[in-house]
């Protein structure tokens, strides 16, 4: 059964746009992509700022299977983690599967911080408005802002 779903993606280490739009010429099944939005650093050290995005497919692949996916696409990032939380050349997240739960001890679905992050939210609603919260308050702009290419 093909179902709607959503994969966040973030990079703040290299060229992070590369990275991004790398993965994402390898994602299968994508019908949407948002913007591309930077997005101050949650958690972790000192950090650069991340770019994120948030991708729409239209799969019948199951959770497992995507978080396979992703991780592929992490390797093929080269994907490097000095510390944990720290900077990143590529991360790809599950985070939501219409009609789909999954609480394992790698994954869970939906992603249990989506909700709280605005680096999620911001461009998941470009996407797909239904899943935002009606509480949700946009951040401010030094915590959220466009991606300027130039
Ligand atoms: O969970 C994804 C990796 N990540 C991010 C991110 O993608 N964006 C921002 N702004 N902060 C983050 N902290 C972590 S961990």
């Amino acid at each position: 059964m093909t179902r709607r779903a959503f994969l966040g993606l973030g990079s703040n280490l290299g060229d992070r746009e590369a990275y991004l739009q790398h993965a994402l010429d390898r994602l299968p099944d994508v019908t949407k992509v948002s913007s591309f939005w930077e997005t101050a650093p949650v958690g972790g050290p000192e950090q650069g700022p991340f770019l994120n995005c948030v991708v729409q497919l239209s799969t019948d692949r199951t959770a497992r299977q995507l978080l396979a996916v992703c991780r592929e696409r992490e390797a093929e990032a080269e994907r490097i983690r000095v510390e944990r939380w720290g900077p990143r050349t590529l991360d790809v997240d599950v985070l939501w599967i219409d009609g789909e739960t999954v609480d394992e001890y790698d994954l869970v679905v939906p992603h249990p911080r989506m909700f709280e992050r605005a680096f999620v939210l911001i461009p998941l609603r470009e996407l797909a408005p239904d899943l935002i919260p009606s509480d949700f308050v946009d951040p401010p702009l030094d915590e959220v802002w466009p991606y300027d290419p130039s």
